[in-house]
Order: C-alpha cells, then sequence, then structure tokens
C-alpha cells in the first residue's frame, strides 16, 4: 500500500459541507497550507458553479502551488469548455451511474453518458490537460456497465478513473473486491472517494490501496456532504502505521494540527474530542497500569508517536484509576521527591479523594504538596 496520493478536496468536497462558506482569500490561505502539508492534489469547485467559483479558481492556479490543481465538473462539455480556460492542470469528471441516479437525477442511460464521457474526455485531453472519470455511487451501479465504460475511457486514454461512494454504503470487503476487479480491467491509475456515513471512509481508503488504487480523496477533517469523506488526518494515521517511511518523507504531519483549526475556524466547527491525531485527549494515558508502562515505554500504549506531528503526550494522573508512577513523574514535576513508599501512600490519599468526586490538577497538586509538607515535618 505504497505509493499513494492523496486529491484533498475540502475546497470542493468540503464546500458542500453544511457549514462552508470560503472567501477567495480563504480559499488561497487553505490551498497554500495544504500545498505545504505536500498533497499532491487539490481539487477546486467546478467554475460552472459560480461566477465567484469560476474566478477563485483561476485565482488559484495562478498561485504557483507544488500541488497540482484540478476542478471537479459534471460530465457534461458546457462545463468541460469553462474548466479547460481556467489553467487547471486537470479535469474530474464525474457522472451517476446507479439506477437512482439515471432515473432520478439526471435521467440519462448508460449509451449517452458512455457518449458523452468520450467526448467530454477527449476535449480535455485535446487541452493537453489531465483527465479523470467517475461514476457516483459507483457501489450501487451495474458491475457489468460500470466495468465496460471504465474499459471504454481507459483505453481512449483517461489519466484516472474513479470510484465514489457517495452515499457512504459500501464496507471495506466489498470496496477491495470492486477496485481488485477494476484493476485487472484498466490499466490506468485508480482514484477512490468515500462517504463516511457508516463510519467505513478510511478503512475503505485503505482496502482500495490494498487492492491497487493509486489515489485517495480526503478532506481536512472529513467535511463533505451529510457527514463528510475520508479526513486528512485519519488517511495519515492510517498510512503512517502502514508505511512510516513513505508518510514522512512525502507529507509534513507536524502541520495537521494548524491546517484543521485554519478549517475548523473557517466553517465554525471544533476539532472532535475523539478525532485521530489532533483530538484533545489522542496522546492522554490515565490508567495507572496504561501511564507505567508509556513512562517506561511510550511503545507499550502508543501506535502513533506524537512527536511526528508536533505534539506531546499527556500522562493523566488527577484520577480514581491513577497509580504511583504517575503520581512519581508529577511529584518530579514539582520539583518533589520522595521515597517509592511514600510516593505510595501519597497516591492512595489522591484515590480516596478522587473517589468522592472528579479531582482536578490542581487537587493532586495539593494533595501531594501536603502530603510533602507533613513527611517532612516528620507526621506523614
Ligand atoms: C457528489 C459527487 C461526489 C463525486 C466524487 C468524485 C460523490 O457530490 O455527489 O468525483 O469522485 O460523492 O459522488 O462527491
Ligand atoms: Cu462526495
Amino acid at each position: 500500500v505504497s505509493n499513494f496520493k492523496i486529491i484533498e478536496s475540502t475546497l470542493r468536497e468540503g464546500e458542500q459541507f453544511a457549514n462552508a462558506f470560503f472567501t477567495t482569500e480563504k480559499k488561497i490561505e487553505i490551498a497554500k497550507a495544504l500545498d505545504e502539508f505536500g498533497v499532491d492534489y487539490i481539487e477546486l469547485t467546478s467554475p460552472a458553479a459560480s461566477e465567484q467559483s469560476r474566478q477563485d479558481c483561476e485565482a488559484i492556479c495562478k498561485l504557483g502551488l507544488k500541488a497540482k490543481i484540478l476542478t471537479h465538473i459534471r460530465c457534461h462539455m458546457d462545463d468541460a469548455r469553462i474548466a479547460v480556460q481556467t489553467g487547471v492542470d486537470g479535469v474530474d469528471v464525474v457522472i451517476g451511474t446507479s439506477s437512482y441516479l439515471m432515473e432520478h437525477s439526471h435521467g440519462k442511460d448508460m449509451t449517452y453518458i458512455t457518449n458523452t464521457a468520450i467526448e467530454v474526455i477527449q476535449f480535455v485531453k485535446s487541452h493537453g490537460i489531465e483527465i479523470r472519470f467517475s461514476s457516483e455511487d459507483s457501489f450501487r451501479s451495474n458491475l457489468v456497465d460500470l466495468l465496460s465504460i471504465y474499459s471504454t475511457v481507459d483505453k481512449i486514454g483517461v489519466n484516472r478513473v474513479g470510484i465514489a461512494d457517495t452515499v457512504g454504503c459500501a464496507a471495506p470487503r466489498q470496496v477491495y473486491d470492486l477496485v481488485r476487479t477494476l484493476r485487472g480491467v484498466v490499466g490506468c491509475d485508480i482514484e477512490t472517494h468515500f462517504h463516511n456515513d457508516t463510519g467505513c471512509a478510511i478503512a475503505n481508503a485503505y482496502c482500495a490501496l490494498e487492492a491497487g488504487a493509486t489515489h485517495i480523496d480526503t478532506s481536512v477533517l472529513g467535511i463533505g456532504e451529510r457527514n463528510g469523506i475520508t479526513p486528512l488526518g485519519g488517511l495519515i494515521s492510517r498510512m503512517i502505521v502502514a508505511d512510516r517511511d513513505y508518510v514522512m518523507s512525502k507529507y509534513k504531519p507536524e502541520k495537521l494540527k494548524d491546517i484543521e483549526e485554519l478549517v475548523a475556524d473557517a466553517v465554525e466547527v471544533n476539532i472532535p474530542f475523539n478525532n485521530y491525531i489532533t483530538g484533545f485527549c489522542a496522546f492522554t494515558h490515565k490508567a495507572g497500569i496504561h501511564a507505567k508502562a508509556i513512562l517506561n515505554n511510550p511503545s507499550t500504549y502508543e501506535i502513533l508517536n506524537p512527536a511526528d506531528f508536533g505534539l506531546s503526550r499527556y500522562v493523566h494522573f488527577a484520577s480514581r484509576l491513577t497509580g504511583w508512577n504517575a503520581i512519581k513523574v508529577r511529584a518530579a514535576q514539582l520539583n518533589i521527591d520522595m521515597t517509592d513508599a511514600q510516593y505510595k501512600e501519597c497516591t492512595a490519599k489522591i484515590k480516596l479523594l478522587a473517589d468522592l468526586r472528579p479531582i482536578a490538577v490542581d487537587d493532586a497538586d495539593s494533595i501531594i504538596r501536603a502530603f510533602h509538607r507533613s513527611i517532612k515535618l516528620g507526621k506523614p
């Protein structure tokens, strides 16, 4: 599962998030931050969506970022004509292929879809830029139809084909099977896009890579339609465990928190408490047994190293679950030194209070200080 590329869609899928409204300045700030992080592609809202969207797309193309700039359009010549004039490095084309979308959304059949796809692809290619063709709602589409259209567009030279779990219904093994099958049918790259309605978006992205996909769509904090897609941070956490060297050589995980704060602020949400990597307790260890082992060797209870993300771990000690090793470390931070037997006794006092009510760091500190004073006075 090495060698994957990230198509960062905060400025496209993310703009479809309920709270999102990005000014031109904010889009530029986000694009620059993503570029510094090292994402391979930045996908932007269709220039056909609105006049401001078109101008913003042009403005971002002019920034001269290292990341390739893509825009995302419907499989339609009207959109394609506008897209190729914006200065983008590539165009992501999408059309619904499930019976739901064919009947209730655009109302076109497979023959029409195939013919339009060919026309759009050849037109975009003639402008010398990258082209990706994707089906929307791929997991509820007819497999024979899908493979046949992907094989057709592969033959006429698309750079990538895309699979999209538009409704978030797919499970990891289903993803593996579809991507594996597609891998046997096309020679081009395979991009995948997973919505997170049932909590599978990261696992699905990982399974897609295992099955031979090359590109994963993400957004910062996973923002997008409904509850969103594969989050950038969550994908990075999964991939750093799978192949740390690759992730560290290509991306700058230490910038993740700043990017998340930038986007969270822009769309007026908080970073979730249990977020991958950046949730407030992502590197907090609480139970005495965990604290002791972590203090000996962090790898015992940590698969991610907080230092990789410019973060630090925290050993929680103000609770009834604490243990004397954690209290010993806290005492050292307070410049207090005692014997092991005394730490154990002091810990018992902290647990006594913590059994009655939730205690704060200050409460625990006061107990440690008072205990230390009392032993110096000779009456523990
Ligand atoms: C949508 C479109 C899309 C497209 C994905 C893609 C989806 O907003 O419905 O182009 O890969 O989820 O199908 O985001
Ligand atoms: Cu989507």
